[in-house]
């Protein structure tokens, strides 16, 4: 079929159907995908067939293996490959995963902006996204405290768009310089490379105090927020201001928003941290399961602009990355749809080299002075230099998907070959013009400026209080909680009592019993009075619990099933039909992995129930909910601490557990000397689930607490 190239590897059928599905970067990346199952033979790069790649060629006299020889040019080409395969790590938002999708728009913005992207109704932009943490390395846990990247690539028609975004939506530092120190602070410290993938540490804390502007910031990493359940379930967010232009030349100021169809949901600290052991790679899994479900993860797309005439009209300077737009000031308009549809084929050439800038912005959207934007400007393409080379945006990830051509020329690792005699311009045949602007040519925004050149901000910028009170202050009790829980955890890991003493103080200028609570717990000298009276005043859109998606939906979430020898066939096979019918993920948690009997079920004639796992590799952490059907197997269960501990621990992180016949019994059994308001003080707060649904009561309780008061009434 496909043509043979070199190495005996041919075009990877499906990549090549690609071509003709539409998608303009599935097929841009299809010329150079090939397959390693469709290779005929092993070949050295260099094309020749090869005969043995598992001895090194060596003198060998029958009884003894002699030297091995410097001469084996197919050796030395498996190691010096083998010994150059790593490439520098990022330097922040190393650990990180990707996925290919489309952006549609639905409402044109052509009132802000020409961008074809964001004005022509008719496109069906490719994406391709790349989540991550920012602390800690490659190699880190997904689950840590730690803010998440939000990176988009738009392939559009006129050139790549990047919004290099958070999940949170304000930065910790408004000026750019300050990125390296903020970076040296929160990695790893410098004596003993401690500790990994955390903020929980004396440097971070220390840099927190002394930059007052990262208040509000530290506080929203102190939330829920930075523990998602899944990247399906988390904001994006462009943070910096940028600039819509629209066809007449007028500017607004613009940020750009991503809100998920499934709702913002998040682990529990408890959660979080064993996760991090028990299933370090739980984010990246749980976005490949979902796109290989089909469960395909989406999110609206909303920008909030302001009429550059308008730019003083706020208490807070619009171009400081420290602070939100409130969006009753400023509200959110959903002009268009992100979904994520389709895994990588091979992580290193996409997700690891797929390289965004902030300054690759197409015709209709332009940059704004946010101080912090100008530098990042600067410093996206720089990196990509020192880690992918001068090169990197010809690596099929990276490269546009409409025509590229300038007089940009050479440098190492040179892919393309471009022909003609001339490299430069103007040349005397004509080759290769710069575009008119009406024809589409990018031009920066005519902005006037004038000032005094000066090492400074301007006066609104010195305000840090107020949005790290308002964050607080629109959170719901138990997110409210969850903070204090997070600080105290985080400050009673830092050793040195001058920066656990002084960030109390700090946290009284945000609010009085926030800071004495967190005092109490982390052995800081209680302060007696607010450093700053807390305004009071509250705004949407911050409480995860403003993002519910319309209909509740258990869709893509996954439900442990646990069955032993003897479960109730009725009740499993009920389960099962429900879950897959409400489109979640039935996993079955058998007490082995080869087959499991239902009562009364024939073992001679009868293949019984493959469990999808046996009970001591997985965790209840790695489920949203857990089922347990009737029927004599649970006189097994009930022996076995593990499941008795699963069922414990899924109440304490306020999960639903289900439970049918004689496991209504195992359930009340182990959750019998429970309190309600210890398991809620453990997980910190009252979740409005559905608890405890036994077949001893209601079917659907309203509430996790409501859930609990039947199960005990019934036992
Ligand atoms: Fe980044 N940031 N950043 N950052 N950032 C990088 O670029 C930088 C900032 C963000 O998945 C680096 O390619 C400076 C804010 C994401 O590949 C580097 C400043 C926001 C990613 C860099 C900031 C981000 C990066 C390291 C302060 C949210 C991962 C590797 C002015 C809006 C992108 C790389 C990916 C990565 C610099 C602050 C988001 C060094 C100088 C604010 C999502 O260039």
């Amino acid at each position: 079929m496909a043509t043979t190239v070199a190495g005996g590897l041919q075009k990877v059928e499906s990549a090549v159907k690609a071509a003709t599905t539409g998608n303009k970067k599935a097929a841009d990346i299809a010329r150079d995908t090939v397959d390693v199952q469709q290779g005929k033979f092993i070949t050295a790069d260099y094309g020749v067939p090869v005969h043995n790649t598992d001895n090194w060629l060596r003198v060998v006299d029958g009884q003894h293996s002699g030297p091995s020889l410097l001469e084996d040019q197919i050796a030395r080409e498996k190691i010096h490959r083998f010994d150059h395969e790593r490439i520098p790590e990022r330097v922040v938002h190393a650990r990180g995963t990707g996925a290919f999708g489309n952006f549609r728009l639905k409402e044109s913005a052509a009132d802000v902006t020409s961008a074809g992207v964001l004005t022509d109704i008719s496109r069906n932009t490719p994406v391709f996204i790349r989540f991550s943490t920012v602390q800690g390395s490659r190699g880190s846990a997904d689950t840590v405290r730690d803010v998440r990247g939000f990176a988009v690539k738009f392939y559009t028609d006129e050139g790549n768009w990047d919004i290099v975004g958070n999940n949170i939506p304000v930065f910790f530092i408004q000026d750019s310089i300050k990125f390296p120190d903020f970076v040296h602070a929160v990695k790893p410290e410098p004596h003993n490379e401690v500790p990994q993938g955390q903020t929980a540490h004396n440097n971070f804390w220390d840099f927190a105090f002394l930059h007052s502007e990262a208040t509000h910031m530290f506080m929203w990493v102190m939330s829920d927020r930075a523990i998602p359940r899944s990247f399906r379930m988390m904001q994006g967010f462009g943070v910096n201001t940028y600039s819509l232009v629209n066809k007449d030349g007028k500017r607004h100021f613009v940020k750009f928003h991503f809100i998920p169809h499934l709702g913002v949901h998040s682990l529990v600290w408890d959660e979080a941290l064993k996760l991090a052991g028990q299933d370090p790679d739980f984010h990246r899994k749980d976005l490949m399961e979902a796109i290989d479900n089909k469960a395909y993860p989406k999110w609206d797309f909303a920008i909030q602009t302001i009429p550059e005439e308008k730019q003083d009209d706020f208490e807070f300077d619009v171009l400081d990355a420290t602070k939100i737009w409130p969006e009753e000031l400023v509200p959110l308009r959903v002009i268009g749809e992100l979904e994520l549809n389709r895994n990588v084929d091979e992580f290193f050439p996409q997700t690891e080299q797929v390289a965004f800038c902030t300054s690759h912005i197409v015709p209709g959207i332009d940059f704004s002075d946010d101080p912090l934007l100008q530098g990042r400007n600067f410093s996206y393409f720089d990196t990509q230099i020192s880690r992918l080379g001068i090169n990197w945006e010809e690596l099929p990830i990276n490269r546009p998907v409409c025509p590229m051509m300038n007089h940009n020329r050479d440098g190492a690792m040179k892919h393309r070959i471009t022909k003609g005699i001339v490299n430069y311009w103007p040349n005397r045949l004509d080759a290769c013009p710069p575009v008119k602007i009406e024809q589409g040519g990018f031009t920066s925004y005519p902005q006037k400026v004038a000032g005094i050149k000066n090492r400074a901000l301007s006066p609104k910028f010195r305000e840090h209080h107020s949005q790290a009170q308002l964050f607080y202050n629109s959170l719901s009790e138990h997110e409210k909680a969850h903070v204090a829980k997070a600080l105290s955890f985080e400050l009673d890991h830092c050793d040195d009592p001058i920066v656990y003493q002084r960030m109390a103080l700090r946290l009284a200028e945000i609010d009085l019993p926030l800071a004495q609570q967190v005092a109490t717990m982390v052995g800081a000298p209680t302060p007696e009075k607010a450093g700053m009276q807390n305004h009071g005043k509250k705004t949407g859109g911050v409480s995860q619990l403003d993002f519910a998606p319309k209909e509740p939906t258990i869709a893509s979430r996954r439900i442990a099933i646990i069955i032993g020898d003897g479960f109730d066939p009725v009740a499993f096979a009920g389960i099962m039909g429900a879950v897959t019918g409400a489109g979640a993920l039935p996993v079955v948690i058998g007490t082995r992995r080869q087959p499991i009997f239902a009562d009364g079920e024939d073992k001679s004639s009868s293949k019984g129930a493959t469990p999808d796992h046996q009970y001591d590799s997985m965790r209840s952490t790695m489920f949203d909910a857990t089922f347990i059907p009737g029927g004599p197997h649970v006189q097994t269960l009930s022996k076995n601490g593990q499941i008795r501990h699963w069922i414990a621990e899924s109440f304490g992180h306020l999960k639903a557990i289900g439970a049918t016949g004689e496991a209504v019994g195992l359930v009340q059994q182990v959750l019998a000397g429970v309190d309600l308001q210890f398991a809620m003080t453990a997980s910190a707060g009252v979740m409005e689930s559905y608890g405890v649904v036994t077949s001893a009561g209601p079917q659907k309780p309203k509430s996790f607490k409501e859930g609990f008061q039947i199960l005990k009434d019934s036992t």
